[in-house]
């Protein structure tokens, strides 16, 4: 690899051969006309099974499980990898054009919401649940709900990128988003050394939040980077994923607008309850 020195004025190279150069664009806006479907249910999910999907449709499921009829949910796949993200009915709900995008349309007028933390602490507030209402324990869920926020495109835009993704391995890059990735966990799994969730003894949004992304690394699911990260050096991490992944709403959440893995565990989109037993890819 040679030294690169930037040009005055950047340009736009459209193949710059990493894995997500076909849609990646420095402009905002829709590319095509396309209305999005709407559903029966109150809650219309447009989204795509990736760690910050599954925080919503975890959520979903969540409430479903604690009798919230009011969170029933249609989940809508948005294929990103094909642009559906650049669609004007997407856009119109996520002016920022990626998933996932939340629309509530249990009242006159829709309510868009966009950012999957700002889509937790919605739904939370909306059902009173899994958001502590007591204002220290309520401070600590939201610091650690924002701490996901502002931790994790270090974790999948630094070190998954230029692990995975990039055209090429460049030492510079993987060494500082892998020193990153680690402290991040280290964090992690010294807070849950006493305190069984991230907020204290509840398990709220935060859990809800970090669970996709740090768990799912400790549990080997994401960059094929267990070993090269040595994760399982993160004990405390590890109980608190084992111990949420053992929640039949998570285990549900997990398999909404999934398209990788077994296809027993792809449930493209659900428009019902029942859909887990006869919609998954092995039944369809
Ligand atoms: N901060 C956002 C991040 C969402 C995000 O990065 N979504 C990705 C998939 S996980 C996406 O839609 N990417 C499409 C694109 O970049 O065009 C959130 O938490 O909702």
């Amino acid at each position: 690899m040679t030294e690169y020195t930037p040009p005055k004025v950047w340009a736009w190279n459209q193949e710059n051969g990493g894995a997500w150069a076909g849609i990646n664009r420095p402009i905002a806006g829709a590319t095509h006309d396309k209305e999005l479907p709407v559903g029966k249910h109150p809650m219309q999910l447009y989204s795509l099974g990736t760690p910050n999907g599954v925080k919503v449709t975890i959520m979903l499921e969540e409430l479903l499980a604690l009798g919230h009829r009011g969170a029933e949910y249609d989940a809508w796949l948005i294929k990103i990898g094909d642009g559906d993200q650049f669609g004007s009915g997407f856009v119109g709900i996520n002016p920022n054009s990626k998933i996932p995008a939340l629309q509530d349309r249990s009242g006159p007028t829709p309510i868009r919401v966009f950012e999957s933390g700002a889509i937790l602490v919605y739904l939370a507030e909306k059902f009173g649940a899994f958001l502590p209402t007591e204002p220290a324990a309520r401070a600590e869920c939201l610091s650690w709900l924002f701490w996901q926020m502002g931790s994790a495109p270090y974790l999948g835009g630094g070190f998954g990128h230029f692990y995975q993704y990039a055209p090429f391995k460049i030492e510079y890059a993987i060494d500082r988003f892998a020193m990153e990735t680690k402290r991040q966990l280290d964090v992690l799994d010294r807070r849950l050394a006493d305190n069984a969730y991230l907020g204290g003894s509840e398990y709220t949004i935060a859990d809800i939040a970090v669970f996709p992304w740090y768990g799912g690394m400790v549990k080997g699911w994401s960059y094929d980077a267990a070993e090269f990260l040595q994760v399982h050096e993160y004990k405390n991490v590890l109980r608190w994923a084992a111990a949420i992944l053992e929640r039949k709403p998570v285990q549900r959440g997990r398999m909404v607008n999934r398209v990788r893995g077994e296809l027993s565990s792809q449930l493209h989109e659900r428009h019902d309850a029942g859909d887990f037993d006869t919609k998954t890819q092995d039944k369809i």
